[in-house]
């Protein structure tokens, strides 16, 4: 193991947290909002733990300014949030909603007022569903084209304030769950071909839109955030090496060389071929990735696991296993491709309630890849533990587990910034509780616990302070010396 002499967080670190539209801001019809797909979905029952949506959420639609100054006492340097396209263009692509821009537009002042860097995401999964209803949203090429008017409009509307901006939120995931497992919208399964044809334009979106930026943000950084699971080989047999390079390739590289160089993976490409659900590319895609990948400032890591891979017969499990969305531990079940991998548990490593393997060196093992193979800035865009907490009779939440997690994961930074990794924010997941999409609120994440609840109808939605939030408060504080 590489040990180095042991550096500081840099100075102008960027400490955060984020969040997404749809799972903190509730008013769900209100100032002009449309419906988005995930709207709809969650009003289909089964689909959600015990029918949840976001119809409320944690209101912070309504309470965004308590929430802003919570932030700011905490002494945040950033604050990850998204963009619902459904308040900005809610009824037509003609049609600019003021009320929805200016929403935006005061969280970006409260927070600057604050000395908070907003870093914007355009994309957290809520499509308007009137895209989906007009020709099927990702489905179709014409998303490309509505997707860069939409980023034109925030780049234009917001550019001369916000700095950082994230394109697409977890392309991997909201792909693959809409129309290769069902549990996000549109809601199909095994569809594969389809899958990869709906990632190929989710990528030339992203592409238009990381074209226009600088032309529009001068001194702005644009990226993607991508779920990035890093891998280990189960063991020294070749055949279970050789199937994490295909997992690598499939599960990893497919996106993140896409972003970072503008081409897929060959292998997994030609294996694709031969199957025949590889995307069709259009003349002109490649040479509009390439360019954009030249353009791109960071890769922004969305990162809660590591994964193990080993060989999977032609009869093994071919599926996304059973998800375990209720928090009782060891109810999931193993996923893979049969005939390539699968993705047996680690032994070495604990797991979440909702079994979620927990791995901080995993981290550290990512960002020395990313630096090896894209040598580009990181922003660690999320990163956090889903928990039960409890609401004590006083007030208080003690939370140590999500302590010991969030420190776990920072010494591991702090050492992949030793070796050489130029990481630039780590914003955790997430500030205040909020809807998880499929795990209702029960599984929390934040610093700020809220009093909201798929158990109670009529809850407070008042804000606790965790121990967590005290505690990265004096992380912020001592620039990362107090970990
Ligand atoms: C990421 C998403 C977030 C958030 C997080 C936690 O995939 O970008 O929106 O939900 O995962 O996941 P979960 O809510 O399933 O626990």
């Amino acid at each position: 193991m590489l040990t180095i002499e042991k550096g500081s967080f840099p100075k102008d670190f960027l400490w955060g947290s984020a969040s997404a539209a749809y799972q903190i801001e509730g008013a769900w019809d209100e100032d002009g909002k449309s419906p988005s797909v995930w709207d709809k979905f969650v009003r289909i029952p089964g689909k959600t733990f015990k029918g949840t949506t976001g119809d409320v959420a944690v209101d912070h639609y309504h309470r965004y300014k308590e929430d802003i100054a919570l932030m700011a006492e905490m002494g945040m340097k950033t604050y990850r949030f998204s963009i619902a396209w459904t308040r900005i263009y809610p009824n037509s692509m003609d049609e600019v909603n003021q009320k929805g821009l200016d929403f935006y537009q005061d969280i970006i002042d409260v927070c600057l007022e604050n000395g908070i860097q907003p870093m914007i995401t355009l994309y957290h999964w809520d499509l308007p569903q009137y895209l989906q209803d007009a020709y099927r949203g990702w489905e179709s090429r014409q998303i490309i084209e509505d997707f860069e008017k939409y980023a034109v409009t925030l780049f234009k509307e917001y550019g001369n304030k916000v700095k950082y901006w994230i394109t697409m939120n977890e392309q991997n995931i909201f792909t693959r769950l809409g129309w290769q497992s069902a549990q996000h919208p549109p809601g199909l399964s095994d569809e594969d071909k389809l899958h990869y044809q709906v990632n190929h334009h989710a990528f030339l979106a992203h592409a238009k839109a990381v074209e226009k930026f600088h032309e529009i943000v001068a001194d702005g950084m644009v990226g993607a955030s991508f779920a990035f699971h890093p891998s280990y080989a189960l063991d020294t047999k070749p055949k279970n090496v050789l199937a994490k390079h295909d997992f690598d390739d499939l599960k990893n590289y497919w996106w993140m060389d896409v972003y970072a160089y503008g081409r897929y993976p060959r292998a997994a490409m030609k294996y694709l071929e031969s199957k025949n659900i590889a995307p069709k590319i259009q003349e002109g895609d490649f040479e509009l990735l390439k360019s954009a990948s030249e353009k791109v400032d960071f890769m922004g890591v969305n990162y809660y696991r590591s994964d193990v891979v080993e060989h999977n017969p032609e009869d093994g499990v071919d599926n996304s296993g059973i998800v375990n969305v209720s928090g009782k531990k060891g109810t999931s079940t193993e996923t893979g491709m049969a005939g390539i991998y699968k993705s047996p548990l680690n032994p070495h490593l604990p797991t979440t309630d909702w079994d979620w393997t927990i791995d901080p060196m995993g981290l550290r093992i990512g960002c020395r890849e990313i630096t090896s193979r894209y040598d580009l800035p990181i922003i660690i865009s999320e990163n956090g533990l889903g928990a039960f907490d409890k609401l004590e009779e006083d007030k208080s939440v003690h939370d140590p587990y999500r302590i010991k997690y969030i420190q776990e994961h920072l010494k591991q930074i702090k050492m992949a910034i030793d070796e050489g990794s130029d990481i630039i924010a780590y914003c955790t997941w997430s500030f205040t509780d909020l809807l998880s999409w499929l795990n209702g609120y029960q599984k929390r994440y934040g610093f700020v616990y809220v009093d909201q609840s798929e158990y109670e109808s009529n809850p407070s939605l008042n804000r606790y302070k965790k121990d967590s939030y005290y505690w990265y408060k004096n992380i912020i504080e001592t620039d990362g010396e107090a970990i």
